[in-house]
């Protein structure tokens, strides 16, 4: 049976085009001050700025509304340390032996390798997982515990855009956050003990930077490169 919609007004604060004109440039400057790091500083976090970073990641849009994601904070050292193993023992088969040539020599330039101390390191460890289907909400499970599953749709697109909400929520909050994407990630079932269902998606340390952090030198594709205009603009 198909549920009938249900409607509300819209919630929309109409601004002045010169408000419109700051918050822009405003964002603009501080999302694009925003690096990916890895020498992070062990100093704690209050944990207020991750919950609330993760709330505006779930508040991100999604196909048919499914917000088919988790989001798995782990302060535990000992847990920390048992990512860093395993995400490096798989990274370090990865950079010796599975990728290829042209992908160390795309990725020579940032300077990384199979080390990551900073799974430690960092006071939060975000893991996200996607649910490319999930238990049904009410019908959870049949008479005889089967487990009756739905399908999600979008889940990448939906993801990607909650990781997004993420990645600046935390920048905004004045934290520090990497995307590492250890290869293959299903060790983070087995540690997190997350149902088969979820799938893990990315990985982020959050902290502060250490005080003498370094990043690579690296430059943005011009505007007039990644942004194409049809037809004229202010045009109708
Ligand atoms: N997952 C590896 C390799 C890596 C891949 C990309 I694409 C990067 O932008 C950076 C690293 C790692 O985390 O080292």
């Amino acid at each position: 049976m198909r549920p009938t919609p249900r409607f509300e007004p819209l919630s929309f604060e109409r601004l002045g085009v010169e408000e419109q004109s700051r918050r822009g440039a405003e964002f603009l400057e501080r999302i694009a001050a925003r690096r990916s790091v890895r020498d992070f500083s062990a100093e704690s976090v209050p944990f207020e700025l991750v919950r609330r970073a993760i709330a505006a990641a779930a508040s991100a849009p999604s196909g048919a509304n499914r917000q088919p994601w988790r989001f798995v904070v782990v302060c535990d050292p000992a847990v920390k340390r048992e990512i860093r193993v395993a995400a490096e023992a798989e990274e370090k088969e990865s950079y010796e032996r599975r990728m290829p040539e042209e992908w160390l020599e795309a990725l020579a330039p940032l300077g990384t390798d199979w080390r990551k101390p900073f799974l430690e390191t960092a006071p939060y460890l975000i893991a996200v997982f996607r649910m490319d289907s999930e238990p049904a909400p009410s019908t959870g499970r049949l008479d005889d515990g089967t487990l009756v599953k739905r399908k999600n749709y979008y889940v990448a697109e939906s993801v990607g855009i909650a990781c997004g909400f993420l990645l600046a929520a935390l920048h905004l909050s004045g934290l520090a956050t990497l995307t590492h994407t250890p290869s293959p990630m299903g060790f983070l079932n087995r540690i997190l003990n997350r149902p088969a269902h979820e799938k893990p998606f990315r990985l982020s340390p959050v902290g502060y930077p250490a005080r003498d952090a370094r990043v690579p030198v690296i430059s943005r594709k011009p505007l007039e490169e990644v942004m194409v205009v049809v037809g004229e603009i202010g045009g109708r």
